[in-house]
């Protein structure tokens, strides 16, 4: 084959190659086929020697005329597919910023939370207010200054657990009470909201539960004044039609004590299962303030009365919401809790 043939040979080669080519890729095997150090057309200009010498000068200029067409060529197939990948690209990465979010699920309070929140607003607005103080106490917080000598029954009855021979899990929040009146004369009206340690497990009982108790404390307090306060709390959480009892008790801590009851919730008095056929629920316990704890604060009880009580979380949140497990409170089954949405 003469060498313009060769020549134009290739490039029609070259030409109808280029037209398959659908990425940078290809494109750059294409380029090392024809112009690459062992390409085609290079391969060409090293015949040159074996040519007449009046054919040579031509033939050469012809050959870098191509190269220089296919170096052009490509450049413009490179750009062209550049900017087409480019596109692609845009193309698979758009977002709709018009699309809405995707939603959180909304989260729910404990029941236990609700209720303790319902309890701590009841008294407030009757102008308690909140105290607080530590989960691990020393013995005369949780025991002694409650009138709770070492070998008192109710050391055993309470089945505590202790950190040392002299510190414990508090087993009431009553602790707070006595820091409160060891610190601040009368007129004292506040509660003790929070977290209770007592040693046994069972179907009714976890190591560890919710108390609220309280106290008020002042010159002509009275057992009138405990009742009268009581009674407008229980029938707030528990509705204003409830019914409301008191019964003599006994606590180291206040004398007299008694315990209170509602109208059972579940059956409305008639008798059932929850109630144990009573028609009533224990639902707290209080008092007058003994003066023995009076004594152990420095408060004159000569001077001051007060009340005091306390009730079980957990215990009031089963009534209100008509739990049946203690258990519930503490699996944290998801399917459980989100009832609590709302509520
Ligand atoms: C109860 C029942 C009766 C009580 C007593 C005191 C304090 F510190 F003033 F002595 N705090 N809480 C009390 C009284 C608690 O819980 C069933």
């Amino acid at each position: 084959m003469a060498g313009k043939e060769k020549i134009s040979h290739l490039r029609d080669e070259f030409t109808s190659k280029l037209k398959e080519v659908s990425t940078t890729e290809e494109l750059e095997k294409l380029r090392v086929e024809f112009i690459g150090r062992k390409g085609k057309v290079t391969q060409l200009l090293k015949e040159i020697p074996n040519l007449p010498p009046e054919e040579r000068k031509e033939f050469g200029k012809a050959c870098n005329v191509l190269k220089a067409e296919i170096e052009s060529a490509v450049k413009e197939k490179l750009k062209e597919l550049k900017e087409k990948e480019k596109r692609e690209r845009l193309e698979k990465e758009r977002i709709d910023v018009t699309l809405p979010g995707r939603r959180r699920g909304l989260g729910a309070l404990h029941p236990v939370t609700k209720t303790l929140k319902e309890i701590v607003k009841i008294f407030t607005s009757m102008g308690f207010t909140v105290a607080e103080g530590p989960e691990i106490e020393t013995d005369f917080y949780n025991f002694e200054a409650l009138n709770i000598p070492k070998g008192h029954p109710a050391r055993e009855m309470q089945d505590t657990f202790y950190i040392s021979d002299d510190v414990v899990l508090r087993t009431h929040t009553s602790p707070v009470q006595v820091r409160v009146m060891e610190k601040h004369q009368p007129p004292i009206q506040i509660i003790a909201p929070g977290k209770v340690y007592r040693k046994d497990a069972d179907v009714t009982h976890t190591p560890m539960f919710h108390q609220v108790e309280g106290l008020m404390v002042d010159e002509k307090v009275t057992f009138a004044d405990l009742k009268g306060v009581l009674e407008v709390f229980l029938k707030e959480v528990f509705g204003s039609d409830t019914k409301v009892r008191f019964r003599p008790s006994y606590f180291p801590f206040t004398e007299p004590s008694a315990e209170v009851d509602i109208g059972c919730v579940i059956c409305g008095g008639k008798g059932c299962k929850v109630c144990k056929g009573t028609g009533w629920l224990e639902i707290l316990g209080c008092g007058m303030v003994d003066p023995a704890v009076f004594k152990a604060v420095e408060i004159n009880p000569e001077t001051y009365q007060g009340f005091a009580f306390g009730m079980g979380v957990e215990r009031i949140a089963m009534l209100k919401y008509g739990i049946d497990d203690l258990r519930l409170f503490f699996e944290n089954d998801l399917r459980f809790l989100r009832q609590f949405r709302g509520v």
